[in-house]
């Protein structure tokens, strides 16, 4: 059975970069999208679609933006390293709230993760989704500890989720380690669309990259939900920067994240 477009979707964090492109994406594709961030929505909301401001921490707000939708796209929250304190609120408390909308709907989440959730595994290793996590950040924790709630609430409550560890989505690849790790945004849009219209996902986990000649991300659940990559960083491999210089940042997967506060060299 094909998905009912006039059903809700929800996208958190509908104001940052990831969240803007799909708002237009989506509410190409979908009647009833409703944007939420706690930033003002910069750009005119498009038809299809109405944005309100809330808070992602504010577990009354969310339970009523998550009142009868079918999908969640949780984008929302810290996207990158700060203080444990800022990321508590945004990150941790954000995704229980968002796995909790879920639960009270029956709704599916797609989830914004990160290969910071892998970051310290050193470049000359492919992954699989299955290899233990091994993150860089607080951040990357974070992320951990998202997945981990989608996992719970699936073998506890039922609740279907997708899990994309994105790389590094751009509209271009802009240094070495984009060649390895970069998902373009066409791409992006086809692992959203494949997460939500899938007749089931369980509990899943995607690589969130291209289809790059350099990767270092293996098996992963794109085969049962159908997703197909279509673009490969190796178009862009003659107008990247080089490498940094720094040794920690060129090891390892996470690059600069690990190299970050790190005191062992
Ligand atoms: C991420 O998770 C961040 O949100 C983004 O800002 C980039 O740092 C990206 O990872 C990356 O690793 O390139």
């Amino acid at each position: 059975m094909s998905f009912d477009k006039t059903r809700k979707i929800v996208l958190t964090g509908a104001s940052g970069n990831l969240g803007r492109f799909l708002t237009q994406a989506l509410a190409e594709r979908y009647e009833n999208v409703v944007l939420t961030d706690i930033a003002d929505f910069p750009e005119t909301v498009p038809a299809n679609a109405r944005f309100v401001r809330a808070d992602i921490a504010d577990a009354e707000a969310m339970a009523s933006i998550c009142e009868d939708a079918a999908v969640i796209l949780h984008f929302g929250g810290v996207s990158t390293e700060k203080s444990f304190e800022t990321i508590l609120p945004a990150n941790i408390v954000g995704v229980v709230n968002i796995f909790e909308g879920a639960r009270r709907n029956g709704a599916r989440v797609v989830f914004a993760s990160s290969n910071h959730t892998i970051g310290f595994h050193e470049r000359s290793r492919t992954l699989d989704i299955d290899t233990p996590t091994r993150p860089d950040s607080f951040y990357g924790v974070s992320k951990i500890f998202g997945e981990n709630i989608g996992r719970l609430y699936f073998d506890k409550h039922g609740v279907e989720s997708v899990h994309l560890r994105i790389g590094s989505a751009l509209p271009e690849p802009l240094d070495k380690r984009h060649l390895s790790t970069w998902l373009s945004l066409p791409d992006l849009f086809g692992m959203v669309v494949a997460a939500i219209e899938a007749e089931r996902t369980e509990f899943a986990v995607l690589w969130g990259a291209s289809a790059n000649t350099r990767t270092w991300w293996a098996k992963d659940d794109s085969g049962r939900l159908g997703v197909r990559r279509a673009d490969n960083a190796e178009a862009f491999a003659g107008k990247v920067a080089g490498p940094t210089g720094d040794p920690v940042t060129e090891r390892f997967q996470g690059g600069s994240y690990c190299a970050m506060d790190t005191v062992v060299r």
